[in-house]
């Protein structure tokens, strides 16, 4: 398996998914950034908090918490720090996966994206909205939606929407149900400009690692 990886993944891995064309676009350096879930397993469903992206890179879009790893920090703190920033709890979040975003035409280089959960938190799931703070936390608004676990497309029991794929990165809907049936999960996607000033996947690989 390991010899079909594409370049900036390693380790034996077993795919899960992979498709797209092109060749793998060439990158220098990498930027660290965070992306963390609160994933409650319940008998009939996994439910999982989102934030709609308000602003900025990803606008418009659903995704996990997160943002970039500040110097001195490492990962798991900027995870906490970003989960506590845009949606005011805090969470002692495991991590769940690695994923390489490499975009075409970007020269800040790709971004590598260490994925977090946990099951619980502390404090109370708010909107952040200070757009004058320094720390600009006016960014995700909150929301929980569910998976039901049965796979005949049963509507989840709690009501709650299920997970919005169409309005998420193309890549999610290939790692968040590993992630949610409690996998670890490593990957990379190529990403091209579209007309409408927005990333669409190119080319990408999915899998666990053994
Ligand atoms: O600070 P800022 O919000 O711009 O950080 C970008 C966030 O978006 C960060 O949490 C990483 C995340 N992110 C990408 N690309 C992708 C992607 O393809 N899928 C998901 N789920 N998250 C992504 O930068």
């Amino acid at each position: 398996m390991s010899s079909d990886l594409p370049p900036g993944l390693e380790g034996t891995l077993t795919e899960t998914s992979s498709g797209g064309a092109g060749d793998w676009l060439a990158f220098d350096t990498k930027r660290w950034y965070t992306n963390a879930f609160i994933i409650e397993d319940h008998p009939t469903e996994v439910k999982i908090l989102l934030g709609y992206k308000k602003r900025g890179f990803g606008v418009g879009l659903w995704n996990g918490f997160g943002g970039k790893v500040e110097p001195g920090e490492t990962p798991v703190q900027a995870a906490i720090r970003e989960m506590k920033e845009e949606c005011d709890i805090t969470a002692p979040l495991e991590h769940c996966g690695s994923l390489l975003f490499v975009l075409e035409g970007a020269p800040q280089g790709a971004f590598q994206i260490e994925v977090y959960r946990a099951a619980t938190y502390t404090d109370t799931i708010a909107e952040r909205v200070f757009p004058s703070s320094p720390l600009r936390t006016d960014e995700m608004r909150p929301q929980w939606f569910a998976a039901p676990k049965a796979v005949d497309g049963s509507v989840a029991s709690s009501g709650l929407p299920p997970i919005p794929y169409d309005t998420m990165w193309d890549d999610d809907i290939h790692w968040m149900p590993l992630m949610l049936a409690g996998k670890k999960f490593v990957g990379r996607a190529d990403f091209q400009p579209t007309t409408a000033g927005k990333y669409e996947m190119r080319r990408y690989w999915f899998g666990t690692p053994s």
